[in-house]
């Protein structure tokens, strides 16, 4: 694997999930210090430098990561399991937004609709081509389409993440046209 995407995927794990596993923390906001995450993670032997770490925040392919202005702390833009608040302001999505999933999970889904299971919110996306991608990690993709403004009008709220991915609570069953 590459250096740079190992490392993303050990920021991933730490700014997302398992801050303790290094022995950092998160404030509510999701944010930590550089200087600290590069110090801690080098005692646990990944070492990389600050220059790295900026580098990896502006070249990741999904935006997965935010420094603050002042370049000295880092957060994850979205997809935590541990409780953070993203401050995010609800937002009037887009007539469909779409879903990648595997055949396996079609039938729950058609029963009791898209749930977000460990993440804090359902992950859905803006156009094909990305739904495609998320449900390729898994297997054979299947694209759900989301009847999202009319979700919304219903009065279900959706948020946007800064690197672009639509969320939201909860999909009932109804709001999903299967292929
Ligand atoms: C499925 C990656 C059965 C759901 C991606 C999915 C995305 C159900 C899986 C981001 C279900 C959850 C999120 C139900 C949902 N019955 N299965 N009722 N409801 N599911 O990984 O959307 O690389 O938590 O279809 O690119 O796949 O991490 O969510 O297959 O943006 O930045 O349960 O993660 O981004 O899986 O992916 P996940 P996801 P990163």
């Amino acid at each position: 694997m590459k250096r740079e995407v190992e490392i993303s995927k050990f920021l991933s794990l730490v700014l997302r999930h398992e801050p303790g596993k290094i022995g950092i923390t998160l404030d509510e906001n999701g944010w930590t210090d550089c200087e600290q995450l590069i110090q801690a993670a080098g005692r646990r032997g990944k070492k990389f430098s600050y220059e790295t770490l900026v580098e990896i925040v502006r070249s990741s392919d999904k935006q997965r990561f935010a420094l603050s202005e002042d370049g000295k702390r880092i957060r994850a833009n979205q997809g935590h399991s541990v409780k953070v608040d993203l401050a995010l302001v609800p937002q009037a999505p887009p007539e469909s937004l779409y879903h990648g999933t595997v055949p396996k999970f079609i039938e729950s889904i058609r029963e009791s609709g898209l749930h977000k299971g460990n993440r804090h919110h359902v992950h859905l996306s803006p156009d094909l081509v990305t739904a495609t991608k998320v449900g390729e990690r898994r297997g054979n993709p299947v694209i759900l389409t989301i009847r999202a403004a009319e979700m919304s009008a219903a009065g279900h709220p959706f948020y946007v993440s800064e690197n672009g991915v639509w969320l939201t609570d909860a999909v009932p069953p109804e709001f999903i046209d299967f292929p």
